[in-house]
């Protein structure tokens, strides 16, 4: 108690009302000697006006006690109090599927049971067991100031219900920034697992933290608040604090029900807090609601009442589960390593993203052909039949940057191999695609065939001799199941491992000189549960609790969780696989092409965004499966992972002409866009469907090439400040509730609107306008709006596309490839505000060298428009600029028609329609030169 004390009179202390003071110092007083009633003196903090939420803070950093409880209490909740509890603030006290819940079991654990009738709709509903009120939980015995923050220690006197419940913790809070917190509680006594993920340390205390920060001393808890509007953003008093070896638990109140995030799931963006379970869980299905999928993403954002927004990370990357219910309150539960949390104030939604990837690190900055499209397809069969549709592709000159292969183009699936027969013009292919400007990637999976003759196959000889492959308790590398029959697989934790992966790409690009790499299978998936044996009996592999994991078990569809890899146990390295992968590939393929890396990974986990996109797996061609694909996208954009799409027209299924030209439309907004289809369906190219699909294709692919200078830039944001390029409504309308829920229209950067139509038969779509003008964005039209859902028309062969008011876009030429594009002239549509202002600005380099912007290759150009003049500043420039040039101006909603138009004081011609769009070309400015052009 004296450290507690002795901090209480450090720091300024807290206003509370005369009755609370009251309680206070007689909780001072004895606070070394608990109560035996087992009663607590204060509101339960879901009566909203409680003592907890009504103290004033003074100070960033307050402690005091909040309330004592006793521990001495065991055996059945009284009922009275059980009954107290309303149900939307149950905490699932028996959150295990494998049992029926029964009074008995309930009780057992100390919890109240009371039955209420079961929900509809796939939900568990509210829990019959759940905590009393005063459930045991830890206490909050000491707290010293430290350096960043504080360190104290929290003690629990009775045990929980599972095995190995550590009495002892030890709590850092440290305040590394006026907008970051980071909480992290541990074993004091024994060092755990934790996630081997570098991030940043703070060297000093943050000195304005936006945030205040009060402690509940027993049961021990943790508020958290925004500052200026008292916003409790955090309280962790809801529900007990649980600390076991393999089951760890803490739960929070939220400040509102707008919560988005935690992946990997197919869900609408905005997630319902109506008793739903989100499992993470690395795991290869074909995306389904409710399902843990091929990512783990332990992050959310919560837009507060107002606008205000904060975002919660667990670095943490054990199998666990996070339950939502609508109190509204979340509850972390995982089965290892330690609550490492690190929050983020915002306080606007882009600033919280940007702060988490201050923490998980800024995505790479892709190589220009990356944002071109893509063709793939399992089971063109051979070399000759890819290279067929590469040409008819040209013929019709549709655009396409890159062509891939699927497992196909593989002697046995055999990664590093490729058919001898089959695919014996591959090497020509790739050339050729070269020749044109144009990629090549192809796919590897991490299982590795074991089963190839001795002495025949070098990576598994290799992999063997240098003890790479992932472990069995016994020390034998673990056999499974994949494609080419048995297979080990590689362990990417172990630094040998990448040399080794380094040297497998490098024998095969020696043949095959690929552009780029697609990870597959890297969950790792797993034909077999377990291994060819399944998993030995143990506490890894059948731990005392298994989060509600698909096949409910840690093994299912994937290897043994007690294998062993070079960096910790599978248990805990699962979720971190398709990471360690991409790292070793994207590393690979820098030294290999001296080139940006361009790597697509189907399995990922926080950082990816660093090495890799993702593409959203295995969907179906099904009008709801192309929704989804916008929550998807725009949850990745959330994780840190911009360059991410979903499989156009559809992976499994067969598409229709009708599906397919309206998925090509939404895909051609994909930041990565790539056409995609399963084995033994019919070929869903541009190139098979009839002219007028073929033709709306080709178009709205040529509108994507034209914009490719604006998602250049939006990349280049993204990758030196961390902004989002596919970006919900909300992050620019905070303030519109409208927008919370908007999941069928997202923007490219603060301006492009994309409102994609997504079911069949209609030649309208219905979309949200947020206030202000927004122009058609090929005719310069405008509508002005207070807020409204419009009815847009859309013929099969449209995509409406707007922009917002107050931005100018670089566009370019489309050409048939980015190569090509980007030698055109550009062209700069300025939208104007009603106050006839606007900005926008260009980063450009030579689209596919290192380093680029660290090393100064570069230029950035910003414009604005004000006042009638339109002026472009060159804020840095290099080699690269001198050859392009901005050829042409269109001002959209210039209200009065001009009668001279002067660039840089000479005049030039230019043609006004009375859409109010001004135009003037022939520019020819080169990049490097500032200029100005005014109307009058
Ligand atoms: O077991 O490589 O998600 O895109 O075409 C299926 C074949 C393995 C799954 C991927 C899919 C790919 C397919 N792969």
């Amino acid at each position: 108690m004296k450290l507690y004390q002795k901090l209480r009179t450090a720091v300024p202390r807290l206003v509370l009302s005369q009755e609370d003071e009251e309680e206070e110092e007689e909780e001072e007083e004895d606070a070394d000697t608990p109560t035996p009633t087992g009663h607590s003196r204060l509101a339960p903090w879901w009566v909203g006006s409680g003592l907890l939420l009504s103290a004033v803070l003074l100070s960033a950093v307050t402690v005091w006690v909040l309330r004592q409880v006793s521990g001495g209490w065991h055996g059945p909740a009284p009922p009275s109090q059980c009954h107290q509890v309303p149900e939307s603030h149950r905490f699932d006290c028996y959150p295990e599927r494998s049992v029926v819940v029964t009074r008995e079991l309930c009780e057992g654990r100390g919890c109240c049971f009371v039955e209420t009738p079961p929900a509809v709709g796939g939900t568990r509903g509210v829990p019959w067991c759940f905590y009393p009120p005063d459930f045991p939980s830890y206490a909050l015995q000491s707290l010293n100031q430290t350096a960043l923050g504080m360190a104290g220690l929290l003690v629990r006197r009775e045990k929980a219900y599972y095995p190995r419940d550590i009495g002892v913790l030890r709590l850092d809070v440290e305040l590394e920034t006026d907008t970051r917190l980071h909480v992290k509680i541990t074993d004091a006594a024994n060092p755990r697992y934790e996630v081997p993920l570098d991030v940043p340390r703070a060297k000093k205390r943050a000195e304005n933290p936006i945030y205040s920060l009060d402690f509940s001393k027993d049961p021990f808890g943790l508020l958290l608040r925004r500052r200026d509007t008292g916003t409790v953003l955090l309280n962790t008093t809801v529900a007990p604090l649980i600390f076991a070896d393999q089951f760890l638990q803490i739960s929070t109140a939220l400040p509102s029900r707008f919560l988005y995030g935690l992946g990997e799931h197919r869900s609408t963006l905005l997630h319902s807090l109506d008793w739903s379970t989100l499992t993470l869980w690395a795991r290869d299905v074909s995306p389904t609601e409710s399902f843990n999928l091929y990512g783990a993403h332990p992050f959310y954002l919560l837009l507060e009442e107002g606008g205000d927004a904060h975002g919660v990370f667990l670095l943490n990357s054990n199998a666990m589960e996070v339950a939502l219910q609508p109190a509204p309150a979340l509850t972390w539960r995982t089965i290892g390593g330690v609550l490492d949390f690190y929050i983020f104030l915002g306080p606007d939604p882009n600033a919280v993203i940007q702060q988490y990837q201050e923490v998980i690190g800024f995505p790479a900055m892709p190589p220009l052909w990356a944002l071109g499209f893509h063709l793939c397809r399992w089971g063109y069969g051979s070399s000759n039949e890819t290279w067929q549709t590469v040409r008819a592709m040209r013929n019709f000159q549709i655009p396409q940057d890159a062509q891939w292969n699927d497992i196909d183009y593989m002697d046995g699936y055999r990664d590093f191999t490729f058919d001898a027969q089959k695919f014996a013009s591959l090497p020509s292919l790739v050339e050729d695609l070269h020749k044109h400007g144009q990629h090549y990637v192809m796919i590897l999976d991490p299982g590795i065939s074991s089963t190839s003759p001795r002495g025949s196959y070098w990576p598994f000889d290799e992999g063997l001799r240098r003890g790479l492959f992932i472990n069995t308790t016994q020390g034998q590398p673990l056999i499974g199941q994949v494609w080419p029959g048995y297979t080990a697989f590689a362990d990417f934790s172990n630094v040998d491992t990448r040399q080794w992966w380094l040297e497998n790409l490098q024998r095969f690009h020696a043949h095959v000189p690929f552009d780029g790499v697609w990870i597959d299978m890297n969950e790792p998936s797993n034909f077999m549960d377990g291994s060819e044996e399944g998993c030995p009996p143990g506490e890894l592999d059948s731990p005392p609790y298994t989060p509600a994991v698909l096949g409910d078990s840690l093994s299912a569809k994937t290897v043994c969780a007690s294998a062993k890899q070079s960096a910790s146990v599978h248990y805990n390295l699962h979720n971190l696989y398709g990471l360690m992968e991409a790292e070793a590939t994207a590393s690979a393929l820098i030294q290999i092409r001296g080139k940006r890396p361009f790597v697509i990974s189907r399995s990922t986990f926080p950082s990816q965004g660093r090495y890799s996109g993702h593409w959203l797996g295995d969907n179906r061609s099904q009008w709801k499966d192309m929704y989804y694909s916008i929550p998807g996208m725009l949850s990745f954009s959330l994780f840190g992972i911009p360059l991410v799409g979903a499989d156009i027209c559809g992976f499994s299924g067969s598409t229709s002409e009708e599906l397919c030209t309206r998925w090509m439309q939404l895909g051609a907004f994909y930041p990565f866009s790539r056409n995609h289809n399963s084995q033994n369906e019919k070929a869903q190219d541009p190139t098979v469907f009839s002219p007028a699909a073929r033709t709306a294709m080709k178009d709205v692919l040529l509108t994507r090439y034209s914009l490719l200078p604006f998602l250049y830039t939006l990349f280049h944001r993204a990758h030196v400040h961390g902004d989002t390029v596919a970006r919900p409504l909300f992050f620019e309308f905070p303030q519109d509730t409208v927008t919370y829920g908007l999941d069928r229209q997202f923007l490219w950067g603060r301006s492009l609107l994309v409102t994609p139509v997504l079911e069949p038969g209609v030649d309208s779509v219905m979309g949200y306008f947020p206030r202000g003008v927004w122009y058609d964005f090929y005719t310069g039209s405008s509508v002005n709006s207070s807020g409204e859902m419009l009815k847009l028309s859309a013929p099969l062969e449209h995509l409406n596309l707007h922009l917002r008011e107050g931005s100018i876009l670089p566009t370019q030429k489309p050409g048939p490839t980015s190569k090509a594009s980007r030698g055109n002239p550009l062209r700069l549509i300025v939208a104007l505000s009603p106050g006839a202002t606007a900005w926008g600005d260009l980063f450009w380099d030579d689209g596919e060298s290192l380093d680029t912007f660290e090393r100064g290759s570069y230029s950035y150009l910003v414009f604005n428009a004000t006042e009638n003049v339109f002026t472009s500043s060159v804020l840095h420039t290099s080699t690269e600029a001198a050859s392009t040039t901005i050829g042409t101006l269109s001002i959209y909603g210039v209200r009065e028609p001009p009668h001279k138009v002067l660039l840089n004081g000479q005049e030039k011609p230019f043609s006004y329609l009375d859409n109010q769009v001004l135009t003037v070309s022939g520019l020819g400015m080169g990049l490097g030169q500032a200029f100005s052009l005014q109307w009058l």
